[in-house]
């Protein structure tokens, strides 16, 4: 599956064409698409445009919370010039599963609505009439499934996703769709890893073609000025006094990796590269050797009315309001964002916890969600017998394809492979291993590995923290757990934790902390969800976090308020957004402003 997750750029040898638009939709009540001739194109139809999630466009509530089978189509012509070359169409992002047929054949079937997948379709083309791309997509949940679910069937015979996580289940043709069209002899896949040696760097680098021509590598630097070069696909590529890639003061080189045969260009492919080294040693990350404190936010990639549908523009703002405020990093979750947030990334010089989309691995917490339902289940996740069976692959695979798309960003300086999974019981542990071997295997780098613990994964408790290089923590002391006037008896039971922490010697990041707040409401004294509480919280936890060496980075959840199931906790979505669902600061955002700026990226080892 290494092949063809390259991010598709055009270049003098390569062309990029993006289907986005008003697509043809359908949805499919009964499941009988295929019986009905969806296939080959849809009759009843309505307009829907892509990338976008389609729930929000709808006033009534059935169309929304649709769940089930869904159909979307549109037409491309494809040019004369492409017989002799490779045509293949990319899906950015399918949620959740994907079925693609082309001119009515059926091409392919992919799992995992949060990273790419491309088809080649060059047996499929038509070039004396248009082509019909139609897509059968599904967003059920369930035991495997990433993220984790069920689905109930109504009563009235309608389904209903049951998430075990509280952000909304925004589905459809959320990202691009692009034709992506290569020369047959082309550059499939390129994987980099750099190390330092005094003022130089060197760069190790293999590269994927399916000829036999030879490969050379140009590396440009920031002005395009020439720098050094290198033939073969793998080896070494040395930078004599180097620019490092570093946190929110980026350098990225230009590797210009080219197919050729004599004086003739095969296939050129090419690529901004952050150079920079990340690893952990004693409880600090070190980036470039430099022990750093990582300032940010766990996000989501959501906003109004496109609700998880690829969106520059928010994309843009969100950097701005995350520079503004004094974050150098932000953590994926819960699933791999779009690729372009990853790019902007490398060129802010953000440092980003990537973050798979296994969350939900928690029989009863949904269920906090579920709380007054007294039949809920509290059997553990992991002694399921499907989950090591079927969810355990479907894992492995989403790994390797979240790890194959992000590899080469320098802004990637963190794995996490898990968002609170049940990890109080030996069953898990088996998991856990086939999951961190696995991503030790196939990065090059060698990144450290995490998963975000839940409040019960405490030290000493949790069976899966020894996997760890960074252990991150997702703590509600004051919130979930004594909130209001008993906030300093929460803090007291958080310093209590952080001292076991402390001596197991590994880094920690709160990757999870926050109060939710309706913006907008202000008491003195404060009360829970006023804005005055908010600050009150995060103040009360700064402190302790300042007193524990262990602790070496703080990220709040959320960076913005979010959409989330209907509940009885959730107001019209989660309220701990430190700025609103409209990227509005709310008076936490000024907190932060005035604490972040004055952490200095080397906070606490500058001593
Ligand atoms: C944690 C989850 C996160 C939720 C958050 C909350 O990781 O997705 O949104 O709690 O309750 O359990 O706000």
């Amino acid at each position: 599956m290494a092949n063809k997750m390259l991010y598709p750029k055009s270049s003098i040898r390569r062309s990029v064409i993006d289907l986005s638009g008003m697509w043809k939709f359908s949805f499919d009540y009964e499941s009988k698409g295929e019986e009905l001739g969806f296939t080959k194109g849809l009759n009843n139809y309505i307009e829907m445009p892509v990338p976008a999630s389609f729930n929000d466009f709808f006033t009534d509530k059935d169309s929304r919370e649709y769940c089930g089978d869904c159909w979307y189509e549109t037409e491309f012509y494809a040019d004369e010039s492409w017989k002799n070359k490779d045509v293949d169409i990319r899906f950015f992002g399918a949620v959740h599963k994907a079925t693609v047929y082309i001119n009515g054949e059926k091409v392919c079937y992919h799992n995992g609505g949060f990273t790419p997948f491309t088809v080649n379709v060059n047996k499929y083309l038509n070039y004396d009439k248009p082509n019909k791309i139609v897509c059968k997509l599904n967003n059920e949940l369930d035991q495997t499934t990433l993220p984790v679910g069920e689905t109930k069937v109504l009563s009235n015979g309608k389904k209903m996703a049951k998430p075990y996580f509280d952000f909304y289940n925004y589905s459809g043709m959320i990202r691009p769709v692009k034709l992506v069209i290569t020369p047959r002899e082309s550059i499939l896949d390129i994987t980099l890893a750099h190390s330092l040696d005094g003022n130089d760097s060197i760069t190790k680098y293999v590269v994927e073609t399916n000829g036999k021509n030879d490969l050379v590598v140009e590396v440009y630097d920031e002005e395009g000025k020439f720098v050094t070069s290198a033939n073969g696909e793998f080896g070494e590529i040395k930078i004599n006094n180097v620019n490092l890639w570093k946190p929110l003061n980026a350098y990225l080189y230009k590797f210009v990796f080219k197919i050729v045969n004599k004086e003739e260009v095969i296939d050129v492919y090419d690529m901004e590269v952050g150079i920079r080294t990340v690893d952990v040693k004693g409880n600090r990350i070190l980036i470039n050797n430099e022990p750093v404190y990582l300032k940010g936010f766990g996000k989501h990639e959501e906003c109004e009315i496109n609700g998880r549908g690829f969106n520059l523009a928010v994309i843009k703002r969100d950097f701005e309001c995350m520079k503004w405020i004094g974050a150098n990093s932000f953590r994926t979750s819960h699933y791999p964002y779009s690729e372009e947030i990853y790019q902007l990334a490398d060129k802010e010089g953000f440092m980003v916890i990537d973050e798979v989309a296994a969350v939900g691995m928690m029989k009863s917490l949904m269920n906090a969600l579920d709380a007054a339902n007294s039949n809920r289940k509290t059997e553990g996740y992991f002694e399921q017998k499907i989950v090591h069976e079927v969810t355990l692959k479907n894992h492995l695979e989403a790994i390797e394809e979240y790890m194959t798309r992000d590899k080469n960003h320098a802004c990637v300086i963190m794995w996490s492979l898990l968002n609170e999974p049940d990890t109080l019981n030996e069953v898990a542990v088996p998991y856990f291993e086939a999951l961190f071997n696995r991503c030790r295997e196939l990065d090059m780098q060698k990144r450290p590995r995490t998963f975000a613990h839940l409040m019960s994964s405490l030290p000493g408790v949790c069976k899966c923290t020894h996997l760890c290089d960074v252990v991150m923590l997702n703590r509600y002391y004051g919130w979930y757990v004594r909130g209001g006037y008993e906030l300093s008896e929460a803090i007291n039971m958080l310093d209590d934790e952080l001292n076991k922490w402390d001596e197991i010697g590994k880094p920690v990041v709160f990757s999870e902390y926050g109060a939710d707040t309706m913006g907008g409401i202000h008491k003195l004294p404060s009360v829970m969800w006023s804005e005055e509480y908010q600050v009150e919280y995060l103040d009360a936890n700064h402190e302790i976090f300042d007193k524990h060496d262990c602790v070496v980075g703080e990220q709040p959840w959320n960076f913005a308020d979010f959409q989330t199931t209907e509940g009885i906790i959730r107001g019209d979505g989660n309220k701990k957004g430190i700025f609103t669902r409209n990227r509005q600061p709310k008076y936490a955002a000024h907190y932060f402003r005035n604490r972040w700026t004055k952490l200095p990226l080397n906070y606490k080892s500058n001593k």
